[in-house]
């Protein structure tokens, strides 16, 4: 659909005037004009207000994973709207889209995963995680176990509760945070922090940071360990072999609930429906959210295991916890519709079988640049490091961690969406990106690495 005839230049004008983006820098939007206008979006490509075409190697943000433009989505919506736009769960009520919802998840999970809260947002999905969790531990008797531990530099959310649980020293460093009762241990990033040591040995140093922390703080007094497959915003992070058993046995020899987050393994990312299932391990609980509805509309929701729920059901009275729109008939009826799109496509499969691999060696191309230290990928989500010294992981003096969004800047102007982390970019493209694509993606990341290079070395 061609976009209506907007006015860019008064839109960035009144962006700055009334309008205050996520995670933004207000003063650095103002100096600069405003944020950049979106203005529609086709397949895998977004289309900004100057008629810029870009490429989007970010699925929006890590979510639209059927990619952009699907005239079904829109039909689920318009369809479920007229029926019945809203009704709520509070008043022992609930919808056919959010019961079947819960069914086709239930069915996605597998195993003793077999129940499902609804939220909107990955960081509601992780308040409720954490309110669940405690009640349980208070309803089976054992009100000490209060205490979550997370990872440095995991993404959780930007709640207080998410933000928290998150390991960012950053939104911690706004004020407040992390409040009491959420531990954070190393994170299993062995570029960074083993470089040089054996993979799987490194991995097994990770895993035994989170059992020193049980011991440290008490077996007894802990609830939850929670981490996300693979780390997302924290850099992606692809743990060693070994890591998530080693992870699971602990969680399991203290008693202690494993939480997945899944919000961007989720729904084909990692080539399976979930990052838990490609690590052969079965989490307690699993917040989920973004390739839910491919962005499309907003809902989360909390994969809750057997055992869980029949401690809630015999002992747990009622759960005083919920949100105007858990399980909002709208996004629960697209929702459903994205997931028929994805196995009707096949695309989960596609991502392991297909364009997964052919990401991994397209990268391959990158290997030579002299600016690269380590390429990885996992399906369809992969990271480039950024070295000021080929065959280290020496970073460019003076602009610690300031490496990826200049290269991202970069990428942009030639055309790709890709995000910045430190000093690295990271990639995340929808789940029907085409082979041509993603060679496009490497031939702009390949251009823009050598564009950057001599204003990096010159810092
Ligand atoms: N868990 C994970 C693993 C996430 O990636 C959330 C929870 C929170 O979801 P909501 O829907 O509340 O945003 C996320 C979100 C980034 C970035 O900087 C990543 C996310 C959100 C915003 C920015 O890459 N992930």
């Amino acid at each position: 659909m061609p976009a209506r005839n907007y006015d860019i230049p008064e839109l960035r004008r009144l962006d700055v005037a009334h309008h205050l983006p996520a995670q933004a820098n207000y003063g650095e939007l103002q100096a600069n004009g405003g944020s950049r206008i979106i203005v529609r979006a086709e397949g895998s490509t977004i289309f900004d207000g100057e008629g810029n075409a870009i490429l989007d190697g970010m699925a929006g943000l890590w979510c639209v994973n059927v990619g952009y433009g699907r005239e079904e989505l829109v039909r689920a919506a318009a369809e479920q709207m007229q029926e019945l736009p809203f009704y709520n769960t509070f008043f022992k009520t609930a919808t056919p889209p959010t019961v079947m919802l819960a069914t086709k998840l239930a069915e996605k999970l597998g195993g003793k995963l077999q129940h499902v809260f609804f939220n909107s947002s990955g960081s509601e999905a992780n308040d409720t995680v954490m309110r669940m969790v405690r009640h349980y531990w208070r309803a089976k008797g054992e009100p000490n176990r209060t205490i979550f531990i997370s990872r440095t530099n995991a993404y959780h959310g930007s709640t207080v509760a998410g933000a928290s649980l998150g390991g960012m020293k950053h939104m911690h460093a706004m004020g407040g945070l992390p409040i009491p009762g959420v531990e954070h241990v190393m994170q299993p990033y062995h570029f960074n922090e083993g470089f040089g040591e054996d993979e799987e040995a490194f991995g097994a140093r990770a895993a035994q940071a989170i059992e020193d922390r049980i011991l440290k703080v008490g077996p007894e007094n802990v609830a939850a360990f929670i981490g996300e497959p693979v780390q997302g915003a924290g850099g992606v992070i692809i743990p060693p072999k070994g890591y998530w058993q080693r992870v699971d046995a602990i969680c399991k020899k203290y008693g202690i609930l494993l939480v997945m987050d899944e919000v961007i393994c989720g729904f084909g990312r990692l080539g399976s429906w979930f990052g838990f299932q490609h690590f052969g391990v079965e989490p307690d609980l699993v917040p989920m959210a973004k390739g839910l509805s491919s962005g499309y509309l907003p809902i989360s929701a909390v994969g809750v295991s057997e055992e869980v729920v029949a401690v809630l059901r015999e002992k747990g009275g009622e759960f005083v916890h919920g949100y105007t729109y858990s399980g909002h008939p709208v996004s629960a009826a697209v929702a459903l519709k994205n997931i028929e799109i994805i196995e009707r496509e096949g695309l989960v499969e596609r991502v392991k079988n297909d364009v997964g691999p052919y990401f991994a060696e397209a990268l391959k191309r990158l290997e030579s640049d002299p600016l690269t230290g380590e390429i990885r990928s996992l399906g369809l989500i992969g990271a480039i490091e950024i070295v000021a010294k080929k065959g280290t992981n020496e970073r460019f003096t003076g602009t610690e961690g300031k490496a990826g969004p200049i290269v991202r800047d970069a990428c942009i102007r030639n055309g790709l969406m890709v995000r910045g982390i430190r000093d690295s970019i990271v990639m995340c493209p929808p789940l029907i990106i085409t082979h041509a694509e993603i060679d496009r993606m490497i031939d702009i990341i390949g251009r823009s690495l050598r564009e950057v290079e001599p204003a990096l070395r010159a810092l």
